[in-house]
């Protein structure tokens, strides 16, 4: 019986390749994942896949994170190096825009999946399995014998049916919180916003020209969700879709009650969910449904920015009002928000930067990380900016200078200082400190004079804020009397592979 080996990165449970998983099992398939988190890992996957007793008849690699292309490269050459013959593929996000480029440059690959892939992903190694010809599965990227190997795409597959996929695959201990079980779902797949940094919207253009996101019914959720509970004590449900609300307020509350409707036809009683939103999906009737009905303890608002400058240049189809309103809704229902602002895009102005941190200082009580925004394959922020001419660097990791010389600096001063700590009041004081003295047009010679001390503060600052939350979560553990506190992403058990993999390597 031949197995395929799903390489990827298991932070939480990869629904990516436990979706892969159960449709290759539904087809008679079997399949390992084999969590590559970091370069720590890559020794354990060789070996899981070199020192079989019988080599994986498939590699799929599933490269969804441009960052992390190098390590899964790296990684396919060296099992080419040491001698494995099978078939390589990768799928996901990047490996899906790039396809093209990965092929040219690196032979270690076969071929690219194209999209959502559990069609073609069973296809290839059903075709591979009986010898016959895979090029032509739709979703494939190969390479052309006839033209030198350039890449040749075979037509995109269709959208599965989330009606009918079979759940993924569920296998190792979950991950616990409080001696909660914790696990990902998703209720959607895809996005209707357009977002220009994001390769999202474009991702499911492809696949679903003009409409781009589709739902799963609710009632087939909550058995999802029933089946975890029963079978492995699931009770925090984490829903990664990237649209949980629908872009009209009163279909989202009709959704959100048939959901909680459903959940409480199965029965589950004892139950959380955290959930991302777009500003603009938080109402207070909404939010009041999903606070009291669904139990969500967390929500990730995507604010991004609240500049209107930074909200044309990322096209967020919202308004600082909605950002505001976000807010304010969140603390009347004593709901627990956390969220990102992309301080730095290719446009912005001090202005922006000013505005950001006011709406930083105004959800103060809230965490938060703010960042630059990356070019990553796909979007149309880095059409826009090839287009200009902006862009340093190769497909791997596109770089780009700020336009504004003042902001470039900022950011080189803001980054190097590694501000964003969560410590919200500490960094904007720290943020206004530097926007002042470059806005001041203070001679760079005096960088260096003003960045020491505030770095020394901000490191003061910090220790004693983590102090403070190893003397808090000791306080929850007392109080919530039961399990090791904050396992919740750190101390996890690997799935059994894994762990037998390490166990060999070890001795
Ligand atoms: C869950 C999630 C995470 C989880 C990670 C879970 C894990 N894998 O352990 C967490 C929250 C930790 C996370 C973190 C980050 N994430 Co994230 N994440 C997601 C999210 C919301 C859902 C992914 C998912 O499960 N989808 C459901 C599955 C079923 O769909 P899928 O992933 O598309 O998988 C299908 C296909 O892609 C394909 N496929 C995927 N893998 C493979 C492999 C093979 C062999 C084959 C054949 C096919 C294939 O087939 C699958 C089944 O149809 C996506 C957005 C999205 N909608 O996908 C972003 C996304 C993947 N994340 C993204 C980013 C940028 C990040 C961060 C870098 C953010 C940051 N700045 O910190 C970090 C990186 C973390 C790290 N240390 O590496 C970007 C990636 C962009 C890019 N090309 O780099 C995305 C696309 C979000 C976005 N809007 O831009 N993320
Ligand atoms: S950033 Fe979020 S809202 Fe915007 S297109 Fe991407 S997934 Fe959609």
């Amino acid at each position: 019986m031949p197995w395929i080996a799903l390489v990827g990165p298991e932070l939480e449970e990869n629904l990516s390749l436990r979706y892969l998983a159960a449709s290759l099992a539904e087809a008679g398939f079997e399949s390992h994942i084999l969590a590559f988190n970091s370069d720590a890992d890559a020794v354990a996957v060789l070996s899981a896949i070199l020192d079989a007793p019988e080599p994986p008849l498939v590699v799929g690699l599933s490269v969804a994170f441009q960052w992390r292309a190098p390590d899964f490269l790296a990684l396919a050459v060296a099992l080419r190096e040491q001698g494995y013959a099978g078939h390589i593929t990768a799928g996901g996000h990047f490996a899906t825009f790039a396809a093209a480029d990965l092929l040219r440059d690196f032979p270690a690959l076969d071929s690219i999946c194209r999209q959502e892939s559990e069609a073609t992903l069973v296809a290839l190694v059903r075709a591979l399995a009986d010898g016959q010809p895979w090029h032509d599965v739709p979703g494939m990227v190969s390479r052309d014998g006839a033209s030198g190997g350039e890449a040749q795409f075979a037509a995109l597959p269709a959208v599965p049916d989330l009606a009918r996929l079979p759940w993924p695959v569920r296998s190792g201990e979950p991950a616990r919180c409080f001696d909660h079980g914790i696990a990902p779902i998703v209720s959607s797949r895809g996005c209707y916003a357009n977002c220009s940094f994001c390769c999202i919207a474009a991702w499911h253009e492809q696949t679903l020209p003009g409409k781009r996101y589709r739902l799963r019914e609710p009632g087939d959720v909550a058995a999802e969700m029933a089946a975890m509970q029963r079978e492995r004590g699931i009770e925090l449900f984490v829903f990664h879709d990237d649209n949980f609300f629908i872009p009209n307020h009163g279909k989202s509350l009709a959704r959100l009650n048939a959901l909680a409707d459903a959940i409480e036809a199965e029965g589950i009683t004892n139950f959380a969910t955290v959930v991302k939103a777009r500003p603009g999906d938080v109402t207070e009737p909404v939010f009041r449904v999903l606070c009291e009905r669904l139990r969500c303890i967390r929500c990730y608002v995507g604010i991004e920015t609240d500049a209107d400058q930074g909200l044309i240049t990322l096209r967020r189809w919202g308004r600082s009002s909605q950002n505001h309103r976000a807010i304010d809704v969140a603390r009347s229902l004593g709901l627990f928000v956390c969220f990102n602002i992309l301080m730095f895009d290719p446009d912005t102005t001090l202005d922006s930067v000013g505005k950001n941190l006011d709406f930083i200082e105004y959800a103060a009580d809230y965490p938060f990380n703010f960042g630059r925004v990356e070019l990553y394959a796909g979007t149309p922020l880095l059409s826009r900016m090839q287009a200009e001419g902006r862009c340093s660097g190769d497909y791997l990791q596109w770089d780009y200078r700020l336009a504004a010389p003042d902001i470039q600096r900022f950011y080189e001063l803001a980054a190097g200082r590694a501000l964003s700590r969560r410590l919200a009041l500490d960094s904007v004081a720290t943020l206004r400190t530097l926007l002042g003295h470059v806005g001041r047009g203070a001679p760079e010679t005096a960088d260096a004079a003003l960045v020491e001390p505030l770095t020394a503060r901000a490191r003061a600052v910090e220790a004693e804020v983590r102090a403070e939350m190893l003397g808090l979560a000791h306080t929850l553990q007392a109080r919530v009397g039961r399990g090791r506190p904050l396992t919740f992403l750190g101390d996890r058990v690997a799935t059994p592979l894994q762990r037998a993999v390490t166990v060999e390597v070890a001795s």
